[in-house]
């Protein structure tokens, strides 16, 4: 018997609906993967209500827990390590310590970045040292990179104009080789530029290829949040667990695609638990395609 593998994801939580690591847990677990989950914050419920009662914790807060880890000799057994809403930029530097002792023990552990800012629609939702810890920081030392389009301009300063300009874009900010700074792999989610064609899209940019799946869009209001979250955690999930890029990408995009289509009207929470069946096996499958 096997050990099914390990990711340290380190987000927000909150006591009532889904996003961070109250969004990522679930994707994870049902995809066959432990999750090891430390929280950035506590809250009653997420910040797209306006009001919200909780606490951010403090970078020390953060690194008693993962200290705690490395005790237990877990940390250096992680496969991969996972992070998005972070609270504070000094947990930020927390997590990055993080990852910097897990890949000494273990050069293949995979750093998913998703670079939480804000999106189109509620503008940058997370405090100012934020943005610059994320574009100075965490993006050269992630392996993999998740932002949505608003997300993706703000860190590499453009607006897309379209798809062969995202995918210019987006090979700026790749790695330029073995050992150097930066991610291996970006996605764009929540792509919707002029060509799309009424097509919501999400783009994989590697060196080499590049992947586009796209889907009807389902107009929400309002927006719920925690699709960025729900769609990290699969899309790690599905790669721990053997997919390649292109499978993993169209799993995660049909993942969110079933659960919006099942969300009831007017909930700004995820029907996660709901519509479970759709983290491991959507509804309906969107494949990537070669752009
Ligand atoms: O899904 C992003 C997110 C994560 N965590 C918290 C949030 C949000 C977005 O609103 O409020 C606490």
């Amino acid at each position: 018997n096997t050990h099914p593998p390990l990711v340290l994801t380190i987000q927000s939580h909150v006591a009532w609906g889904h996003v961070g690591n109250a969004a990522a847990m679930l994707p994870l677990q049902l995809s066959g993967v432990e999750a090891v989950a430390v929280h950035t914050v506590q809250f009653s419920n997420h910040t797209g209500f306006g009001e919200v009662k909780g606490q951010v914790f403090s970078a020390e807060h953060i690194r008693d827990v993962i200290e705690g880890l490395q005790a237990r000799d877990v940390l250096s057994h992680c496969a991969a390590v996972l992070s998005g809403y972070l609270g504070d930029a000094a947990i930020g530097q927390t997590i990055l310590d993080a990852v910097r002792k897990i890949r000494q023990a273990n050069p293949a552990v995979r750093y998913l970045c998703d670079p939480v800012m804000g999106d189109v629609h509620r503008g940058i939702f997370v405090r100012p040292g934020i943005p610059p810890f994320l574009r100075q920081y965490a993006m050269p030392q992630a392996d993999i990179l998740t932002p949505n389009q608003y997300e993706f301009e703000l860190l590499s300063d453009t607006s897309l104009r379209d798809l062969p300009h995202a995918i210019a874009e987006t090979r700026r900010l790749l790695r330029s080789g073995p050992g150097q700074p930066g991610p291996d792999t970006i996605i764009i989610t929540s792509l919707l530029t002029p060509d799309m064609e009424g097509q919501l899209g999400t783009l994989a940019v590697r060196r080499d290829d590049a992947w586009l799946v796209t889907t009807p869009i389902i107009s929400l209001d309002p927006m719920p949040s925690g699709m960025g979250d729900v769609f990290s955690s699969t899309l790690l999930a599905r790669l721990l667990v053997g997919d390649a890029l292109p499978q993993a990408l169209g799993h995660a995009v049909s993942t969110l695609y079933g659960l919006i289509a099942e969300l009831p009207s007017g909930s700004r929470n995820l029907p996660l638990v709901q519509a479970r069946q759709q983290i491991v096996q959507p509804t309906r499958l969107f494949d990537a395609t070669k752009v």
